[in-house]
Order: structure tokens, then sequence, then C-alpha cells
């Protein structure tokens, strides 16, 4: 349960942490699973639809910068988008009718790992209603120094920014828009979790420390909030949209609100992960990802 203030921040704020929430075992089962994507790397020269590489990456020194939908490729976080620590929290914000909207899980190893450029989920996924947030599981422990994630308090209630450089989508807010003095350093032991609104500006720097940075990340929508079309969201069929359920009941009719909303588009042709993407903005808040000389 969630205290009436954990409530009221994240509606102020528009994100909580909440330390602590996964169970050990649970936690180590995803550890263990990740140990096979490491060989899997090793026989990879570029990336795929199970994994994104990081730009350093060889066959030689494999880098992984994010596993794709984890939730199709590893039964440990398969199990985890189920369980009552991860939904209960997300049940008293968004009602009792949850479905998946995607998952991904952000490697940021030790003294390289990538950072993610500002920017609001919402931008790349508008929907009839933002009753949607994605919830971090940290899966190492996130400090100051490993490329933490930053939030911009508040900020899930105002303008959605322009994410387009050039013409394009790319999936980045200009660092001249925004004051990112402004934003807080989320840090946590591991098997604690984050839940920010679909709304709220956010990015992380580069990991330089010697301790990895992993996140898994679920977004999850209310039930009746279905993608506006002609964005990135894609729904292919209702079976496949509603096999995405986490609990409650689907619906066929959405829900509008009030809400603003800019078309990602138009997308890069080439458009392959968030970092790919993102390396086409004009300008960067965080350093270049690091290259091997
Ligand atoms: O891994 C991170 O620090 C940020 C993740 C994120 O915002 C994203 O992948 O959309």
């Amino acid at each position: 349960m969630l205290t009436p203030s954990q409530y009221q921040n994240y509606q102020e704020q528009g994100y909580l942490l909440l330390e602590n929430q996964i169970p050990g075992e649970m936690l180590s089962a995803i550890h263990s699973e990740l140990e096979q994507f490491n060989v899997i790397a090793k026989g990879m020269k570029q990336s795929d639809d199970r994994i994104d590489l990081e730009e350093s990456h060889s066959t030689q020194a494999p880098r992984i910068r994010r596993i794709k939908l984890p939730h199709l490729q590893m039964s440990s976080c398969r199990n985890l988008m189920r369980h009552d620590c991860l939904l209960e929290p997300v049940r008293e914000l968004l009602g009792a009718n949850l479905r998946l909207h995607t998952s991904k899980l952000n490697m940021k190893r030790a003294g390289y790992g990538a950072a993610v450029e500002w920017h609001q989920d919402w931008a790349f996924y508008p929907h009839t209603n933002d009753d949607i947030l994605a919830v971090g599981v940290m899966l190492d422990d996130m400090t100051v120094d490993n490329g933490p994630l930053l939030f911009l308090p508040g900020s899930h209630r105002g303008q959605i920014y322009n994410h387009h450089s050039n013409g394009e989508f790319v999936g980045a807010i200009s660092p001249d828009e925004i004051d990112t003095n402004q934003a807080r350093v989320i840090t946590a032991p591991a098997g604690s979790i984050s839940l920010h609104h679909v709304r709220l500006v956010h990015g992380s720097d580069t990991n330089r420390s010697r301790y990895d940075r992993r996140l898994l990340l679920y977004e999850i929508t209310a039930a009746d909030a279905f993608p506006i079309m002609g964005a990135i969201s894609k729904l292919p069929s209702i079976e496949e949209y509603d096999g995405r359920m986490l609990c409650g009941e689907s619906t066929i009719e959405p829900r509008m609100s009030q809400v603003p909303i800019r078309i990602p588009l138009p997308a890069p042709r080439d458009f392959g992960s968030i970092y790919q993407l993102q390396s086409k903005a004009s300008r960067l808040a965080f350093s270049a990802h690091e290259k091997l000389s």
C-alpha cells in the first residue's frame, strides 16, 4: 500500500521511489538469466531485434547496451511483471486494469554504459489519455556516479517539449529548453523501483564509474489508454494488444482526456533504438558515447 504522501508525491512530482521492493530471489533469477546474453553478444557484429549493442562493441570485447523486450526473452522478467510487488503500486496509481506497453533492460555497464538524452516517454507514444507510467527496477545499486536516472520534478504537468531536430523526430529535448539544474538524482539500492509518469522529463548520463547500473523498465498503461495511430506505437491486432494485459479487464472503449500531444513523425528511416535515434539530435546534453580507439 502506498501511503497518502507517496500517492500525493507521485501526483505532484511525477515520480516515486520505493526502496527494496523486489524479493531477493526474483532479483537473483534476473541476474542469472542475464549471463547468457554475454555469450550471444560475442557472436554478434551488429544490433538485432534482441540486443542493442554499444557503438564501441566488437566481437573481441562484446558490449551490450540494451536487452530488447526482456519480458519476451527472459522468464524471470515475465514472472516479475505480473507479481504484486510490481503491480500493486501501479494499480494504486493507474487503477485495476493494466496493460504492458513495452519493456527494455538498459545495461549501462561500468566505464562506458551509454547516456540517455532528456526526453518524455509520451513524445514517443502519445495515447488517448496519459494514465501511463514506467516502472524502473534497479538490478544494481543506482548511485550518483554510475549514470543514475535524473528526473525533472513536476514536468509531467507541463508542456510536451519539441523532440525534433532538423525536421525529424529524434526523441531528445535540447538541453537549452529545460532547466536541468532542477533535476533530482535518483539513487537507491538494487531491488528498489522507481515509477515515473509518462510525461515526466528524464534522462541519464554515461556510466563512467567502476560499477554497473542495470535498469529493467516496464512501461505500463491503463487498459483504456489507446495509442494514437500514425505515431510510433503499433496496434497490430486486438489479440496481440489483449495479450499484453497484466491484470483486470481489457476494453475497446478508449478513454479520451484533454492532453497535449505532438506526433513523433517524420521518424528517421533507420529507427533502431533510442540511442541511435537520439544521436541524430543537433544538441546533446551528455557527452558522446565512449568509442574504442
Ligand atoms: O536507462 C536510463 O537511464 C533511462 C531509460 C529511459 O528513459 C529509456 O530507455 O527510455
